[in-house]
């Protein structure tokens, strides 16, 4: 039987709205356990790796990085946790927390391949650094970082850079990229489907050229699936809705077809904000898309 196990990050210093550090728990309310437990799983709650409080004041920022310091801590010890999980043979699902928390994610996972591809499912590309951010949040940046782009201490967390190869990255849902966003993408030839491309091939279409795209090169694979990536109409608990996103039906058909697959080792699901959401919709929505990760069937 397959091993999982849950590992929640409430980690609300990659940005400035607070509430999605009560992400993980929004998560296990709206009823994760219950639902994986159903499936052919040997699932293990690991709890919640501790993470530095936010204050209530704004502090300021050093070269244009919020928090660096706490950010740093609080994946430094994500990495380790995750290394630990793969070590012991388990599938680690991690409960995000801002997105800066794949920093830490993506350095324990990627030490135990040689070609880990990585879906980045999201509004926003997360390829800024702190000389292109026009926030100075790090949720922005764990992209980059993870392709050995950024501050130096950022990309070196767990002792080694960069992380992946930009070859092995589909970003899916695009639709709010930042003008050095858009240069780093041509630069390094990142495989983009944006809304524009889902639209006009259909979710079938994209997650099969993915899944292709990804299986002759890579010998893992991490999710990273940012709720905002959905349309706000199905997801309003994220910090940074945009319009115009990804439905319900199509990130269900996208997680159905990574499971066949058989492909994905590891997996995150960020950006649950429950402040900021309608009777914990978002987390609902998420634990759904987990079902369907993870094998559930509708017959
Ligand atoms: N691109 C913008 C910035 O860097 C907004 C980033 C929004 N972040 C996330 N992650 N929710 O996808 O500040
Ligand atoms: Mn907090
Ligand atoms: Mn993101
Ligand atoms: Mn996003």
């Amino acid at each position: 039987m397959k091993k999982l196990s849950i590992l929640g990050v409430p980690m609300d210093l990659g940005q400035n709205r607070r509430g999605v550090d009560m992400g993980p728990s929004a998560i296990r309310y709206a009823g994760v356990l219950e639902r994986l437990e159903k499936l052919e799983l040997a699932i293990e709650d690991l709890g919640n790796i501790e993470i530095a409080q936010q204050k209530g004041e704004q502090k300021e920022l050093v070269d244009n990085l919020r928090n660096l310091n706490e950010v740093m801590e609080g994946n430094e010890k994500l990495a380790q946790r995750v290394d630990e999980i793969i070590e012991q043979g388990s599938f680690p699902l991690v409960l995000g927390g801002d997105h800066s928390i794949a920093i830490g994610t993506l350095a324990g996972v990627s030490k135990h391949y040689e070609n880990l591809g990585v879906i980045w499912y999201d509004a926003h590309g997360d390829l800024n650094n702190n000389e292109t951010s026009p926030s100075g949040n790090i949720h922005g940046m764990p992209l980059a970082v993870s392709l050995g782009i950024g501050h130096e201490r950022l990309v070196n967390i767990h002792g080694y850079q960069p992380k992946i190869k930009p070859e092995n990255i589909v970003i899916i849902g695009a639709r709010s990229l930042d003008a050095g966003e858009r240069e780093l993408i041509k630069e390094k030839g990142i495989k983009v489907y944006t809304m524009h491309e889902v639209d006009r091939m259909g979710m079938s279409a994209v997650m099969q050229e993915t899944i292709d795209y990804l299986k002759e090169r890579t010998d893992g694979l991490h999710l990273s699936l940012d709720l905002d990536g959905l349309d706000p109409d199905t997801a309003p608990g994220v910090g940074t809705p945009v319009m115009g996103g990804l439905s319900y039906r199509e990130s269900h058909l996208a997680m159905e077809m990574l499971h066949e697959s058989g492909l994905i080792t590891s997996a995150e699901f960020v950006e649950v904000n429950p402040i900021l959401d309608e009777k914990n919709r978002t987390a609902s929505v998420a634990v759904g898309l987990m079902g369907s990760l993870f094998g559930e069937k509708l017959k």
